[in-house]
Parts: C-alpha cells; structure tokens; sequence
C-alpha cells in the first residue's frame, strides 16, 4: 500500500466515524473496521504475504492508523453522549406535583449502633480494635486462658463443637471474644491496648439468651499496670456510654478461670413499679444492675500468650453487646433482635448518618 493509498484509506475512515449520527451506528462502525472481520483487521492479515522489511513497515503504518482511528471514534462517542444528554435534558421535565417517594434508607440495628458507640468510645480512650475467627481451636478459646480439658468452665461454656477432623481435632465456634486478645498477645508485644468486639456463640435459647450473640471484651497490658487503671477505665466507659457523668458504679468480687482478681461490675439503678431507670435519681440508686466481668489477667494466661508475667501485668474485662442495647434503648425482649422484622427495624434502628464512627472518621 503506498503512502498515498494509506492516506485516502485513513480520511475515508475517518470521515465515516465522524458522520455517524448515533453511538449505535458509531459502534457499527467500530465493528466494520476494527472488529474480527473489520477492514483493518483484514490488512493486518494480508501482512504475512510481504517480505520482511516491508512488512515491519507496513505493520507500523497499519497501527498508526489504528490508534489515529480509535482516538476518533473515542472523540466521537463523547460527542454523541453529550448530544443523547442534552436532548433528554430538553424533553424531559420535572413534574413537581408527583407524591414523593417512598422511603428507601434502612436503618441500623440497635446492636451495630451499640458496637459503634463503644468502639467510639474506646477509640476516644487510645484503644485499637482487634478481630479474629468465629471458628476457634481449643487452645485459643480455652487452654490459653487458663480453661484446661475437664475444668467446669467448659460445660458452663455450652459450646458447638464442629465435626471432628481426620487428625482428630475439634474446632469450635467461639463462646467469647477472648481468643482475639491472645492471638494478639502471641502476635505484637506490650504496650497492648485493644478491644474485641464480634460476634460469639453458646448452646443457649431463651427470653434473655441467643445462641448467637455479641461481646465487646478489652484487654490492656503494660509494666506498671494495677487494678486502679482498670477501674478508671471501665467507670470512664460506663459513664460514656449511658450519658450519666454521676452514673454509680460498683465493683464486687467474683472469679474468672482468666484473671486474678476478678470482680463482677454492677451499675446504680432504681426500680419502681417495674420500671427500671438506670443512674443516680436524687436519692440515689436503690438497686444495682450487673453489667460485665472484669480482673487483672491470670498470669498463666500472659505466659501461654508469649508475656512474661514478671515484667508486664494488664487488666480485661468482656461485656454483652446485646444487653447493654437492650437496657440503653430500652428494647424489652432480646430474641426480637433477630427476627429480622423490618417494622422493628424501623422503629428501633437508627439513621445511618448518625452513626457515631461515620461522623468522628474513626
Ligand atoms: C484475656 C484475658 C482476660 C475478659 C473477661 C469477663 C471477665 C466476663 C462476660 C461478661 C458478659 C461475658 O458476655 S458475657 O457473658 N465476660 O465476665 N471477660 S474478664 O478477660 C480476658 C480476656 C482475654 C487474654
């Protein structure tokens, strides 16, 4: 093809793809030259009948012509889609008197927004948040924190066991959030200050118990640690999350396999006729309402989670997720959490932009 040839074949081209009067007719022609069996496709396979030289030349020649092609049609289709727009613009008008739509925006469950709010919360205090697996093995979600084979704790646990594997292990879905915080310990080193929020799983089924529920559990480790940290920190926490700067709050003495000691946290409360208000009401709680566990770490954990206890010492403490919405939402019954009841949903749930992590950045 000589330079000529070369140049009427390009205008030719060219000129269809700028008189094409629709993005149809323009991907038509997209097709007639640039498809399988296009008009360039063809010359690009009559190539391999020229000598070397001049195919190489050729070949160069063909691929300018290609992109100076492609480039047009490119130009084009722009122009053909801004054209489409405007003429839609024109035709089409606003009917300001139509109803309006009906509402589309979902909501947020009352748990998600209760997790949110904590992980606000905590992250505000200087904690990151860690996750791991809903599907645990033995040692992260019982040896490890100091619950070996045939320790009572096991059966209060209630736990699902998964099928056993050919070299007869049994996994098991998490019966708390603690496992995150040892995997942590094995995988960083101190300071440690994270929470575990997720999801957690018991045999269990009734007006105040899922098998399926959520937990927020916190864990910090560092050299100087001591029981004062962990009480600041968790009457902080409550006072922040119910919103009651003089919210009273009780630690007892209790015991986990985990920590030592351990102390149950009660939160001031009165109830009258059946009616439960949580915080100091002028006279003062009447009542006290057990909100979550709490202890300085066993030792035995810190060691099987690679710390020595020599050097570094921290506090934990868990808490359900579920009952802390159910008493800051006032939301009577806890198995309405999951029936997926859209009516519930809506009365219950909470706008989407109001969620406290969307509005801090966290
Ligand atoms: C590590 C070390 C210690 C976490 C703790 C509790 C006490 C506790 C319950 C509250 C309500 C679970 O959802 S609930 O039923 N939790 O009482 N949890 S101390 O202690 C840990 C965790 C991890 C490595």
């Amino acid at each position: 093809m000589t330079p000529s040839d070369l140049k009427e074949l390009e205008s030719t081209l060219l000129n269809k793809v700028k008189s094409s009067d629709s993005l149809r007719n323009l991907d038509n022609i997209r097709v007639s030259i640039l498809g399988r069996k296009g008009e360039i496709t063809e010359y690009m396979k009559s190539l391999s009948a020229l000598g070397n030289d001049e195919r190489k030349k050729a070949g160069q020649n063909l691929n300018s012509l290609k992109s100076s092609i492609i480039e047009a049609i490119s130009v084009r289709q722009n122009e053909l889609e801004a054209e489409e727009l405007e003429g839609r613009l024109l035709k089409e008008k606003s009917d300001v008197t139509l109803p309006i739509r009906p509402k589309t925006k979902g909501s947020i469950h009352p748990v998600s927004q209760a997790m949110e709010e904590c992980v606000a919360i905590f992250g505000q205090m200087g904690f990151s948040v860690a996750e791991g697996p809903d599907i645990e093995d033995d040692f992260h979600n019982f040896t490890a924190l100091n619950i070996p084979p045939e320790h009572p704790a096991r059966q209060m646990h209630d736990t699902f066991y998964l099928p056993e594997s050919d070299e007869g292990e049994k996994l098991v879905l998490r019966t708390h959030t603690s496992p995150v915080q040892i995997r942590t310990m094995e995988n960083s080193s101190p300071p440690i200050r994270i929470i575990a929020p997720g999801r957690t799983y018991r045999s269990d089924s009734d007006s105040t118990h899922t098998p399926m529920f959520h937990q927020i559990e916190a864990l910090v480790i560092d050299e100087e640690t001591h029981m004062g940290h962990l009480k600041g920190c968790i009457i902080d926490f409550c006072r922040a999350f119910f919103g009651i700067p003089d919210l009273p709050v009780r630690f007892r003495p209790s015991h986990f396999p985990f920590t030592e000691p351990s102390m149950e946290v009660d939160i001031g409360c009165s109830r009258e006729n059946d009616e439960l208000k949580i915080g100091n009401f002028g006279d003062g709680a009447n009542n006290w309402l057990e909100i979550m566990g709490s202890g300085m770490v066993h030792p035995k954990v810190l060691e099987f989670g690679g710390i020595n206890p020599q050097e570094y010492q921290g506090f934990a403490f868990g808490l359900g997720i579920d009952r802390i919405a159910m008493l800051k939402y006032g939301i009577p019954d806890l198995r309405t959490f999951f029936d997926a009841d859209l009516r519930w949903l809506s009365h219950y749930g909470f706008d989407p932009l109001s969620i406290p992590s969307m509005i801090r950045g966290l």
